[in-house]
Formats: structure tokens, sequence, C-alpha cells
């Protein structure tokens, strides 16, 4: 493959699609050699395969808002890739979703499912709705609108999504309810994270989170170094932020900062438990605001306006929001405040620049497919209980849980060390996970 020529034939076919872009290039460039020592895949076409996906819907999704006015929003599913399994991916409600950010995440979702070696193929959904400020019953509403047709082109065996930004627990609840009154019959397989107690897994609301610590464990442990004292900055307050400072609090690190659209929260002491717990709080309310904390534990929590976690100086960074959220200008303030480690949270959090930066400061770097897969695992560890009609004790899921962050981890090195001794994360996690897909689009033959 040449990269460069895929690139061109990419962006002529599908212009402006810039985060689409952006994530393909920045595997292809890391698996450009090993790829070119393979001349079956060449052969096979096996990269033009798997850039584009295998379908994508696209539907319109009509609701009635608490003021009975109709609201019309856009809703997508992008199949991308079934070599290892039916399509797994989480459902995102955003008011900038559009085609090009779910086939971003689409395409990630492949290789961060292939890193978790269970049988999991690649997909992402969602719509341009925004949950801000919606009540309940709007959100009940639209979910049900949404599964009105999504319903038909997902299944166990057929595509599984989940929660992501915007979808949690209580969208998945009512999104079930929607798909078992239509598709008229319980199959617990078709959606995951469901709660606990009709098929929920525990473990699956902390699992992106827990999985993220334990891979930052490991990255510090290669150094010789401990998670015990170390100062932890987070972005965003959601599940997953949840999550990360609930175990790294657990490690004896400490989490002094977290961040929302409205600006950061300095925690000079570190977070509690009563501000782990206020996090969920503020996630339900919708208001979307860090500045609830500041609020809430005045001293304790201190709020800037219109800055971000990456302004305090901490020793790991951990973006736990949105895509692109960390620039170059970021990266530099990190470095330069003394960082030692950073692990990308959020799919694609970091800008290409800004892990170039660290790269070039020789700063460990983990790249989120690899560093937030115990999500979308601890979903297939879901789907195993429900087609076993098990279910699995807290410590059993964590355990394997945390086998297979162990796993993922001992793959990123085994493919991204180098010549000089230093681990190429990103490089490692994106040849770790090609390799399963193109071998197993090798075996399934032209199709
Ligand atoms: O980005 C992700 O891996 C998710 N949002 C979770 C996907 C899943 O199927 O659990």
């Amino acid at each position: 493959m040449q990269v460069s020529k895929i690139m061109a034939n990419l962006e002529a076919k599908h212009p402006g699609e810039k985060e689409y872009l952006q994530a393909v290039e920045e595997v292809l460039v890391t698996i450009e050699d090993i790829y070119n020592q393979h001349p079956e895949f060449e052969k096979a076409k096996i990269i033009e395969r798997l850039v584009e996906p295998d379908r994508i819907f696209t539907f319109r999704v009509t609701w009635v808002d608490d003021k009975g006015e109709v609201q019309n929003n856009l809703g997508y599913r992008v199949q991308y890739n079934s070599a290892l399994g039916a399509y797994k991916g989480g459902l995102r409600f955003h008011p900038a979703v559009n085609v090009s950010m779910l086939k971003f995440l689409g395409f990630e979702q492949i290789f961060k499912n292939s890193l978790t070696n269970l049988p999991l193929g690649g997909g992402k959904g969602g719509a341009d709705f925004d949950p801000t400020g919606k009540s309940d019953a709007e959100i009940m509403r639209f979910c049900q609108a949404f599964m009105y047709e999504l319903w038909r082109n997902i299944g166990a065996d057929q595509d599984s999504p989940a929660g992501d930004v915007g979808v949690g627990g209580r969208e998945i609840g009512y999104l079930y309810g929607a798909y078992k009154k239509l598709a008229r019959e319980h199959s617990t397989g078709a959606l995951t994270g469901k709660s606990y107690g009709w098929g929920g897994s525990l473990i699956r609301p902390e699992a992106t989170g827990f999985g993220a610590i334990y891979y930052v464990e490991r990255m510090v442990k290669q150094k010789g170094d401990k998670m015990e004292g170390k100062r932890i900055a987070l972005s965003g307050f959601g599940n997953v932020a949840w999550g990360a400072a609930t175990k790294a609090t657990e490690l004896g690190a400490k989490v002094v900062a977290l961040s929302g659209p409205d600006g950061v929260c300095e925690l000079p002491e570190g977070v509690n438990k009563e501000m782990i717990d206020y996090m969920l709080v503020m996630r339900d309310s919708r208001r979307n605001k860090v500045q609830d904390m500041a609020d809430k534990f005045p001293g304790k929590a201190i709020f800037t306006p219109g800055k971000k976690a990456w302004m305090v100086k901490c020793d790991i960074a951990c973006p736990c929001a949105f895509q692109n959220e960390m620039s170059e200008a970021d990266a530099k303030e990190l470095i330069a405040n003394g960082v030692k480690y950073v692990a990308e949270v959020s799919n694609m959090g970091c800008q290409p620049e800004a892990i170039a930066a660290f790269q070039a400061a020789k700063i460990p770097f983990g790249p989120g497919k690899a560093v937030n897969a115990g999500g979308v695992a601890t979903s297939g560890l879901e789907i195993c209980q429900n087609a076993g009609h098990i279910n699995w004790t807290a410590p059993e899921v964590d355990q394997k849980l945390h086998k297979i962050m162990n796993d993922i981890y001992d793959m990123c090195v085994e493919y991204g060390k180098q010549a000089d001794g230093t681990i190429n994360y990103v490089k490692g996690a994106n040849i770790a996970g090609f390799m399963r897909v193109a071998k197993a689009m090798l075996a399934q033959g032209i199709i």
C-alpha cells in the first residue's frame, strides 16, 4: 500500500469528512511497513476494503417535545466490518454527530474490538440529538422514535449497539424497551450497557474507566514507577471519567482536575468519595456543567471558566471527553508542567500534533483504541453472560476485564517495541488490531 495514494482516493470520494480521514490516516501510517511485508494483503486489497464501511443507514427521527412541538433529528448506524463478529459499538447522541464522526468512531472500533480478542465486529451509530437540558420524558420519546427505525438492523448475531457520549444506562433502558416491543422478542444481546437485573453486567458502567487505569498502571510500571501519589488530570465528568477517578483513587493516585464544556475544576486535595458520587448526580442532571462541582464543594473544587484540564500541573493526563480535545498547545503546556504519561481515554482525544509532541518528548502515550477498550470488552462479557443465562459477580467481571487489559497492553508492547527500547503504543495497538482483522478477512474470501 501507498498511504498517500489511498488517502488521495478517500479524500476525493469523501470530501470534507475530516475526522474520518484523520482516523484512517493515523492508522495507515503505522501499519504501512508490516502491511507491505504481506503481499497477500495487497492482493486481496484488504486495506481498500477495510477503510469503507460495509453499509451505513441514515434515517429521520421525528418526535414530540414537552411543549408539543414536532422535532426532527438525523439518526445513523454505520456497520463497518464484521470479520471478527457481529457489528458492535456505541450510539452517540450529540449535536455535532454526522457521518464523518460516526465513520471515524466505527473505524476505530474495528481495531479496538479486535484488540479485546473477543468475537466482536466494528460499528457505531447515533444521532444529532442534544440531550442537554432535555426532560426524562423527552429522552424516552426520542429513544423510542430512534428505535422505530433501528430495530430491524440490530440483534445479537447482527449488530449490538451500546452507549457512548450522551447515551448511558437510562437511554439504553428506553432503547431496549422499544426494541423489545417492535421485535417482539426479549433478545438481550441486541443492546449492551443494560441495567443489572434484566441482562446487564456488573462493572459495565465502570469498565471503560477501570480498564483505562489498568492500562495506565502498566505504562507506569513499565518505567519502574508506581501509581501511588501520582497526580492525574481528567477531562470530562461522565461515566468514563467517573470510572477512571474511582480506580485511580483506589490505587492511591490523586485526581487533581476534572473539566466540562464550561471550564475546569482544580482539586488540590484530589477527589474524594463524595465528589466521585457527585459526578453521577452531575451527569444525570443533564446540565453538562462542571461548575456544579465547585458550587457543591467550595474550597475543595476551584472552578476556572473557559479553561481545560490540561492547565493543571499533573503527572498523568487522561482525556476522557471527546475527540480532538487535546491540541498541540495543550500538549506543550502539559510537557512544560512536567507530565510523565498521557493516556487517551476518549476516542481520538488527542490531535495528531499533540501525539507527535508527546512522542518527540519521549513521554509514553497510550492511544484510545487500546486504553478505552475495557468498555466494549465488558460489553462482550455482557453478551457472553446473556447467551449463557448466567450472572458473574462483580469481582469475576473485574478480573476478566483486568486480564483483557493486561493482554492488550502486552500486545501493544509486542508490536510497538522500538529499536531504542521505548514503546510506541500507537503503532503497537494499530498493528495488533489490524493483523487479527486482516487474517480473518483473508480467511473469509473476497466478499
Ligand atoms: O467507544 C466505545 O468503545 C463505546 N462507546 C462502547 C461500545 C460498546 O459496544 O460497548
